[in-house]
């Protein structure tokens, strides 16, 4: 099999780049790593030094595709399946990828910092950082809330790229800062999202590991 994902099941970015290669039904080689094992940690910077995943090899090509959104306009390039993911025009593209970087940059980021200092030691949180990721992540909740009251999908009918980006930043989002009380239309598509086969089988897949998630 030609394609690679270097993955773990748990990581919220991964989520994104799996959903993309279940919609498009794309065979692959998911290749789990223990970020936490020195070994697999110092393999896994040899491919990709910034040492984050999802990183994608593209072994019949000779390619390695970091960064969850890359390997998505990857797939869609080279590996196209029955999924659009982004729209053909050149004003639905771009729509699509500001909703991608909107629900990265607004919601997953601000998420994951939000996560990462529950996991810090005490004496070294960081509780300025939290309160801004807050701030931010309501600020990009209430714009979403907008969006959402008529809005199937991210950018309308169709599901893509920006679907993918958010399903993840939505799921996690929800368990640090519950989104149903305040902002319901969100609520609503979260739940629209996890019904998605490609995001039902992923969340089905990482159910063995969110125990190790910090609540
Ligand atoms: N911008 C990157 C972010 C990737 C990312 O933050 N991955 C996290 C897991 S969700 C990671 O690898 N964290 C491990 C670390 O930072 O050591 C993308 O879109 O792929």
């Amino acid at each position: 099999m030609s394609l690679v994902l270097h993955y773990h099941p748990l990581a919220s970015f991964c989520h994104k780049a799996l959903i993309a290669l279940y919609e498009n039904e794309v065979p692959f080689t998911p290749k789990l790593v223990d970020l936490g094992d020195p070994t697999q940690r110092a393999e896994f910077q040899a491919l990709w030094p910034i040492g984050k995943f999802p990183v994608l090899q593209d072994v019949a090509r000779g390619r390695t595709i970091p960064e969850s959104t890359i390997i998505i306009e990857y797939i869609e390039q080279h590996h196209p399946g029955k999924g659009n993911l982004i729209p053909q025009g050149c004003d639905e593209a771009r729509e699509t990828r500001l909703r991608d970087r909107f629900f990265d940059l607004y919601v997953h980021e601000p998420m994951q910092k939000i996560v990462g200092d529950r996991l810090r030691p005490e004496g070294a949180k960081d509780p300025h950082g939290v309160d801004h990721a807050r701030n931010t992540m309501r600020t990009a909740l209430g714009m979403l809330e907008k969006d959402m009251s008529s809005r199937t999908w991210a950018t309308g009918d169709a599901f893509t790229l920006a679907d993918c980006a958010a399903a993840p930043a939505l799921f996690y989002a929800d368990k640090v800062m519950p989104i149903a009380g305040d902002y319901p239309n969100a609520a609503t598509y979260l739940a629209r999202l996890m019904e998605r086969p490609s995001y039902a089988r992923v969340l089905r897949e990482a159910q063995p590991y969110f125990a190790m998630f910090p609540g």
